[in-house]
């Protein structure tokens, strides 16, 4: 049996089993409806422009696994800007992201799955060869157990998957004798010694070769996991045991899955970001839907539907329950602490929680995903790419993004679930962004700064496997795929996992825990699936009057908190409380405040809590905003023409890129290198954006000897080779504690590695035309025309191939020697820049920007109209429909106050009961 719509949840068929749960069977309902009844509002999309997006996905797909296989493989993952492979132990660490990376050809194996989907049934045939032929997995590196299961462990069951399917068939696979999943089987035994704990919670980490236990395992000692770390993992091993009939695995992730439930904050049924795996106490006692704890509710609902097992469900229920009722603000999804859940534990949400509204499709709760989607997808219209992190008022907390997938696995699912085109539009903006942004030409590369448009030399293995998956289904009509997706559920890395195993190798005893559910009020869920009948067969606009409301949410928002229910009750006269914002200390009635907040009542300390949050925060915020945001060099010439940016450091003098138009010109390198005396090749710099290697003198005598040489810039290259702003902090240029006015030329900054791309580029092609820049500028369109993806890319290829085997040293006119640029002495002043974890946006960059601009100046005038603008919307909505508005119920004082004691009992009873 098959049901309608496809997709992660409603694609699966159920053969033989359990009875659907009431939540399943209706979530499977919305997309019957939903796909047999076609919306108004934005226009259909025709079949031709679907094939044609679905076409360029393809040739997308193409440019990224090309270039890796090309250049990268056997290694783990493609370094796109330096077209080259990742190899751990070759590079400099980034930390925990490195722990991904185990030598066995990750991207490989975390693409096998999307080949087929892909239609390139012949590709995944030799892909399938060569992991079988060249992937060891008995390598001396410490991995992540989280990571290698949802990446490898998941990428080989998938590729299994769709291998037997496939040989079934008759036409492929012919040969194929179920060798990836004993690969597959020789993982998961190599990551049972992570259980051997005595709360069943896997360790972290595991060394691939040595285990856990033994001193070269140089692992072992971590007591700390986070939640979705120890509970993301019964999807691949119960495929795993149910596959080869080893129960084991299964067991050893029920097991963490069941311990993970009995620790559960017991009041607010929320966990925490990070437990320990020996006591089981919440280390980080934060809770929310993104990172730490993601995937640990999506593997509970998935759960169920995989092995039909309703302890998952019911579980998933009360999870749901909790975070509806605590952390879904919509349109926001906020963290807030699991003792005390009505206090937010954060005025910024991270770019995972993106997959939540997919999941709420899943889980047939339509409308507060569509709310999250439609915020989301507002960012990402503002910076092109969803920001690692952003704030309550949707300013870029962390300016990385390391193409992430999860916004388009939402927006697949809710196209599932609403036949809306619009997000097929949605889906159009994101394949544009990704080329017009992203694609180098070697790869697609990670942002590394949305704010700057710069790059990161970087292509995360979950590109493959997730983003074209979803991208392609999208656009994709049922005879685009060679198989029915809807006989298999999407694991978290979006691998394959077909739906009959919920029927094979059933030998695990499940535990009976359905007595400790508490019975859900279903009045929580008016708005989910239940309600078809009243949904898409008599309001074919109903996802567009759920998104209308939220049209301007990001452009009109105010920097202002949330407002959560309680807030929303001192409108009606009462106090609010203070805010750190607006705190003054010269007024006695805030210090009055103050006061208060330290004495007796929770409300009073729960405030007082909240205020010092408040006020850590935004004294981090200003210091950061004190602080010049990044910049950006991009390479405009051929073969280049813009595609890639390199994120360099601001100089405290000269030219401010932020106030004044980008500085675009040839570069040359100075002579002498280090730039600490006269020029001898005046001539050569002179009109041209001077190189010039950090190190024997002060940034502004370097910046002073270019400009009386005649350079209209300069980029001062960084002499520790290796260096690199993906693993250390970027800082700023300071001048030399003397007036700097005459210095009028931009100065800039690149790390080694930055800077030997434009080296090599010189190399190469001789003439490197560069723009210095805040942000990195649109692409020029003429030379976009000259752009024939088939045959450019062969040159891009080509081009990226001959850097990459180019040496690293580069004949420059008037380079110094080795010997004398080895003189590693830093004279100059640094102070730090805007870093990796950036903060928000600083004034001086708000006022470069005419848009942001008129935010900043017009704020006020702004803020009056979105307060008014949710009081005219909760008069009107209330007229037309007496429970909503945002989201949030409009509710009556009194229900609002008495909702507001039983806030303040629990309250109460959780501090008695946890602190
Ligand atoms: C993927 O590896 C998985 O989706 C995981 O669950 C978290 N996110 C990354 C991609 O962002």
């Amino acid at each position: 049996m098959s049901e309608a719509g496809g997709g992660r949840g409603f694609g699966y068929s159920v053969p033989q089993r359990a009875p659907w749960s009431l939540v399943a069977a209706t979530a499977a309902l919305c997309l019957v409806s939903a796909t047999s009844v076609w919306t108004a509002g934005a226009s259909p999309m025709s079949r031709e422009e679907k094939q044609k997006l679905g076409n360029q996905v393809l040739e997308m797909f193409d440019h990224a696994y090309g270039n890796y296989m090309e250049h990268a493989y056997p290694a783990d993952e493609l370094m796109p800007l330096t077209c080259r492979g990742r190899v751990r132990g070759q590079e400099p660490s980034r930390g925990d992201v490195d722990d991904a990376l185990g030598k066995f050809s990750l991207t490989l194996i975390d693409s096998l799955d999307t080949l087929v989907v892909l239609n390139k049934t012949k590709e995944f045939e030799d892909a399938v060869r060569k992991v079988l032929r060249d992937v060891n997995l008995d390598n001396d590196v410490v991995v992540s157990v989280f990571e290698t299961n949802i990446r490898v462990l998941g990428g080989l069951l998938g590729g299994h998957s769709l291998a037997i399917m496939l040989k079934e068939k008759g036409e492929y696979m012919q040969w194929y004798n179920d060798e990836l999943l004993q690969m597959a089987k020789q993982l998961g035994y190599k990551l049972l010694p992570a259980f051997n704990t005595t709360s069943g919670l896997p360790y972290p980490r595991i060394n691939l070769k040595f285990g856990i236990r033994k001193p070269e395992a140089r692992t072992g000692t971590e007591t700390d996991t986070c939640t979705a770390c120890a509970g993301t993992l019964i999807l691949e091993f119960a495929a795993l045991s149910r596959f080869t009939g080893a129960t084991i695995f299964e067991e050893y992730a029920r097991k963490a899955l069941d311990f993970l439930w009995e620790k559960r904050q017991r009041s607010s049924n929320l966990v925490g970001v990070t437990i320990n795996i020996h006591t089981g106490d919440w280390v980080r006692k934060d809770s929310g839907v993104g990172a730490g704890i993601d995937s640990y509710y999506e593997y509970l609902l998935k759960a169920y539907v995989l092995l039909g097992d309703d302890s998952f469900l019911e579980r998933f229920n009360t999870h749901y329950d909790a975070i509806m009722r605590y952390i879904s603000q919509p349109p926001l999804l906020l963290d807030v602490h699991i003792h005390k859940p009505m206090l937010n534990a954060r005025t910024w949400m991270d770019a995972l929680l993106a997959f939540f509204p997919g999941l709420q499709v899943l889980k047939g709760d339509i409308r507060p995903a569509i709310e999250t989607h439609e915020m989301l997808y507002q960012v990402i219209k503002k910076h092109n790419f969803l920001p690692e992190a952003f704030t309550t008022d949707f300013r870029v907390h962390w300016a990385q993004h390391p193409l992430r997938p999860e916004f388009a696995e939402s927006t697949y699912f809710l196209y599932k679930a609403t036949g809306d085109p619009y997000y097929l539009e949605v889906g159009k903006t994101l394949i544009e962004n990704l080329n017009k942004y992203a694609r180098v030409p070697c790869g697609f590369a990670a942002m590394k700064d949305v704010r700057t448009g710069s790059h990161e030399d970087r292509m995360d293995s979950f590109f493959l496997a997730e983003m074209f998956k979803y991208l392609y289904l999208l656009f994709a009509d049922k005879e685009d795929v060679i198989f029915d997706i809807e006989d298999y559920i999407f694991t978290t890395e979006a691998h394959l996992l077909p739906l009959w195993l919920s029927t094979t190798n059933q030998r695990i005893s499940k535990k009976n825990t359905t007595s400790e559910y508490t019975e859900l009020d279903d009045s929580n869920f008016d708005w989910t699936c239940p309600n078809t009948q009243i949904l898409f067969p008599n309001d074919p606009l109903y996802a567009q009057s759920i998104r209308e409301p939220l049209k301007n949410v990001v452009d009109k928002s105010c920097p202002r908190g949330i407002i959560r229910v309680r807030e929303e009750s001192f409108r009606s006269g009462a106090k609010p409380p203070l805010r750190a914002r607006d705190f003054m200390a010269t007024n006695p009635e805030h210090l009055e405040i103050l006061k208060k907040m330290g004495a007796a009542s929770s409300i009073d300390a729960e405030d007082g809590l909240r205020f010092m949050q408040e006020m850590i925060e935004l004294s981090s915020q200003q210091q950061k905003e004190q602080q010049l945001p990044p910049r950006a060099v991009q390479i405009v010439s051929h073969p280049f023409f813009g595609r890639v940016v390199l994120t360099a450091g601001p100089a405290q003098f000269g030219l401010d890129l932020s106030k004044h138009k980008e500085t675009r010109g040839f570069v040359a390198s100075s002579k002498p290198y280090n730039g600490c005396s006269e020029l001898t090749n005046p001539e050569a710099v002179m009109g041209k954006i001077a190189l010039i290697q950090r190190g024997q003198c002060m940034f502004a005598e370097k910046a002073r000897n270019i400009q009386n040489a005649g350079a209209i810039g300069g980029i001062v290259i960084d002499d520790n080779e290796g260096s690199s702003s993906d693993t250390a902090p970027l800082f700023q240029m300071a001048g030399d504690g003397k007036d700097t006015d005459d210095i009028t030329i931009p100065m800039l900054f690149l790390f080694s590695k930055e800077g030997s791309i434009i080296l090599d580029a010189i190399r190469e092609y001789e003439e490197v035309e560069v723009l210095l820049s805040d942000k990195a500028k649109d692409r020029d369109p003429e030379m976009e025309n000259e752009e024939q993806p088939s045959s450019e890319n062969d040159s891009q290829n080509q081009s990226a191939e001959q850097i990459a085997s180019g040496s690293q040293e580069v004949d420059l006119v008037g380079q110094e020697s080795p010997e004398e640029s080895s003189l590693n002495s830093h004279p100059e002043s640094l102070s730090p820049a805007d870093t990796d974890n950036a903060a928000s946006i600083s004034p001086s960059e708000q006022n470069s920007n005419p848009t942001e601009n008129h935010e900043t100046t017009s704020l006020d005038d702004e803020c009056t109209d979105l307060d008014n603008q949710l009081q005219e919307q909760s008069e009107t909505e209330e007229d037309s429909n007496p429970n909503v508005s945002w989201g949030k119920k409009v509710q009556p004082i009194d229900s609002i106050l008495a909702d507001w004691n039983e806030d303040i009992e629990a309250f109460e009873m959780m501090e008695k009961d946890e602190l």
